[in-house]
């Protein structure tokens, strides 16, 4: 069995196994703004704060001082307000736990699952200090190649689950006081850019179509006011029992519970309640399904489906010793709990329950386990499949073109000697 480095790491002046970190993709000051999650390296529920991933679609926003900070509530409210962070202490606070997860996450595994795919088999595991990054590819402002685009960093790791404190959205809407007729919650970044058409090419993984060009914007979302009012979706300045960070959203960032990661709107400065949608570039042009570039009815994409993600054995532990093995990984979906995790070692024609660890937290990754007994040796395809508390089956995604929220089975195989 191959064996992995675990030493590196002093703690406290003691030697301990290695310690996970995001595989970042810096700017020219050696400034992150992109980054991977070492998933396979990290045991537990709640992602270290080092080792969450990081994206922003523009470009990174200056910070901004805490005591400096300021946001603003208005639109169809009885009274619109200028908060500053303090205020926020005022109301009833909320911690939530939650999977966040980028709708590319694993964006690729569609086009390798197709029939008769010759595609080499996406990575989830990578190397500290990647160079570039998809963000970073047309800094020259051309439009790079199609075989530059695929060989970019694969979209795997964009997945996290972390615990946010602040004070529901709700809250804040009921004080400014919401008129009759408001459908959505516009939330807007300070952070400015304009729309990399990369970005778009490499997750449909073409060139040949046009990409609607806004001119430079405030990342912004239009949030349906149903979920605006779930007691769960925040308003959080806390990550893992610390301040949030600059890359994650500091002072005050958008936590939309099961919805993928870019509802979860970072670097706050307003919030406008409408009572129309608002036209947000990254609603109705990107994280939109459909069948191809000229669907003329791309939706916007909401809810995550439901995933597991197998953490061990995967493709290169192998071969395996004959005898006891466990399978394990991490189970979630975006419409709450994963009640059950199927196992299969046999590439689906036979399904085992797993074990799942018990936890009150249903917006968070759920552990699972499963002892497979390789007493013979042979070639095996292990697969994993969850089912939430709403019944919904792994997978619920259906292929679409900009490749998004991706949650099909991809069997491991492994070998047993
Ligand atoms: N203001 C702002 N918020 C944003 C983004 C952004 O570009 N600007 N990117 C979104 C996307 S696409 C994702 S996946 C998540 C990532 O959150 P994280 O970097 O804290 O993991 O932030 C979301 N919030
Ligand atoms: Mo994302």
């Amino acid at each position: 069995m191959a064996r992995r480095e675990i030493e590196g790491d002093w703690v406290f002046g003691w030697p301990d196994r290695k310690r996970a970190e995001i595989m970042p993709s810096k700017d020219v000051d050696g400034r992150v703004i992109f980054a991977r999650s070492p998933v396979l390296d990290l045991e537990g529920m709640i992602t270290p704060v080092d080792a969450y991933y990081v994206i922003a679609q523009l470009d990174m926003p200056d910070p901004i001082h805490p005591d400096d900070y300021t946001f603003s509530v208005s639109g169809e409210v009885e009274n619109p307000a200028e908060y500053v962070l303090e205020d926020l202490r005022k109301f009833p606070s909320r911690t939530v736990r939650a999977v966040t997860e980028c709708a590319g996450n694993d964006g690729e595994f569609f086009s390798y699952m197709q029939e008769g795919s010759n595609m080499k088999k996406p990575s989830l595991r990578v190397k500290q200090d990647e160079e570039g990054g998809w963000n970073q590819m047309s800094d020259d402002g051309g439009i790079p190649d199609i075989e530059d685009i695929l060989e970019a960093i694969p979209t795997t790791c964009l997945v996290s689950g972390g615990e946010w404190t602040g004070v529901p959205l709700r809250e804040v809407l009921n004080r400014a006081g919401v008129k009759d007729g408001a459908v959505a919650v516009r939330v807007q970044g300070w952070d400015r850019g304009r729309p990399d058409p990369v970005t778009q090419y490499l997750s449909v993984g073409r060139t040949d179509f046009e990409v609607a060009d806004p001119g430079i914007i405030n990342y912004d979302k239009g949030l349906p006011i149903e979920k605006a009012m779930d007691p769960d979706t925040i308003l959080a300045w806390a990550h893992n029992g610390e301040y949030l960070t600059h890359v994650h959203g500091a002072p005050l960032r958008m936590v939309v519970p099961g919805w993928a990661g870019n509802w979860w709107v970072k670097w706050i400065e307003k919030i406008e309640v409408m009572d129309r949608m608002p036209d947000c570039y990254y609603q109705t042009h990107y994280f939109v399904s459909g069948d191809s570039p000229d669907d003329s009815d791309k939706k916007p994409m909401m809810q995550l489906g439901v995933k597991t993600l197998i953490k061990y054995p995967r493709d290169d532990d192998g071969p395996l010793p004959r005898g006891e093995h466990v399978i394990r990984g991490m189970a979630w979906s975006g419409e709450g709990a994963v009640v059950r995790v199927e196992v299969s070692t046999d590439g689906g024609e036979t399904w085992n329950d797993a074990y799942i660890e018990d936890s009150r937290d249903k917006w968070l990754w759920r552990r699972w386990s499963h002892v497979w007994d390789a007493s013979e040796a042979g070639e095996y395809r292990i697969m994993a499949r969850a089912t939430d508390e709403n019944g919904r089956v792994q997978p619920q995604t259906g292929m679409n073109f900009q490749r998004k929220h991706f949650d099909w089975i991809v069997p491991e195989v492994v070998t047993v000697e």
